[in-house]
């Protein structure tokens, strides 16, 4: 049953149809990860991925319409304009109206688009009174997650295939979760030790390069306690696929329990010296 739902719901997202919302609700709490066969986004867990979500069904809406209008007047011509049926065809060649028209028309309905998709952009780039900040770093190929204002970082490696215990995902789940209080609106920077990385949570509606010298910057705000993962999304090299990401949001108690014995262990001056980080690789390629 519940995956018939999960099925209606994906087409009804497909397909824009905000009808089936209750229907989409249902399977909030059951995907936080791809699922097989899916078709539309992984549900939404932050107010940016809301908004995505948004931007996509006007955007399908919009697509739609242009699309039946098209094939409607190709079909129209393609009838009323056959050989047998308009034998002296017309040598009109221009006509100011319909190309005034035909230049309009769509000018007006991309500035339509870019007014959201703009507005969406600025909304996710830019965290406005964050309540934390945590600076994310890639590196070939794990991620390094400093907590700002706890002064604890700590790296986050894939699990290998031979580690996996029972429930664990394979190619997905960490030995080290990036942990967030439910309702915190986290800052994120994002930068990387070597070559390009993407930071992407589906759920969230976040994507950032990791570039070499640079700090990038976006945020997040999930709403609902639960685990959820994403990837590198920037090939990056030998390891790509193996560097996933996990966030796990937790209620504020939960967090901080997870959080003094976090401090206990990842105090920032127990961060690996950079200077290792050499031999650091090799054993991970040797992996
Ligand atoms: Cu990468």
């Amino acid at each position: 049953m519940h995956r018939i739902i999960g099925i209606v719901a994906r087409w009804a997202r497909h397909f824009g149809l905000t009808v089936m919302t209750l229907i989409t609700t249902v399977t909030v709490t059951m995907a936080a990860e791809p699922q097989p066969w899916q078709l539309g986004f992984q549900p939404a867990v932050t107010p940016t991925m809301e908004k995505v979500n948004d931007l996509h069904n006007l955007l399908l809406v919009i697509i739609t319409a242009i699309t039946i209008f098209v094939l409607g007047l190709l079909v129209y011509v393609g009838i009323r304009y056959r050989a047998s049926a308009n034998p002296n065809p017309s040598r009109t060649t221009h006509n100011t109206v319909i190309e005034v028209l035909w230049t309009v028309i769509p000018v007006a309905i991309l500035v339509l688009i870019a007014i959201p998709s703009f507005k969406l952009l600025y909304y996710g780039d830019r965290a406005v009174d964050p309540d934390m900040t945590v600076k994310v770093t890639a590196n070939r190929w794990y991620w390094n997650y400093e907590y700002a204002d706890e002064n604890m970082a700590f790296d986050s490696s894939m699990i290998p295939e031979g580690d996996l215990q029972p429930g664990q995902k394979r190619l997905l789940d960490v030995d080290n979760r990036l942990v967030v209080p439910v309702g915190a609106k986290v800052q994120v920077l994002v930068t990387t030790n070597d070559v390009m990385h993407s930071f992407f949570m589906p759920s969230f509606g976040v994507q950032v390069y990791g570039t070499p010298g640079r700090i990038n910057e976006t945020w997040f705000q999930v709403t609902k306690a639960g685990v959820y993962y994403g990837q590198c999304n920037q090939i990056c090299g030998l390891n790509h696929s193996k560097m996933p990401i996990v966030v796990e949001a937790m209620e504020q108690e939960d967090y901080e329990t997870w959080l003094e014995v976090a401090q206990q262990n990842f105090a920032l001056n127990d961060k690996t010296d950079p200077g290792t980080a050499p031999v650091k690789l090799a054993t991970r390629i040797a992996e």
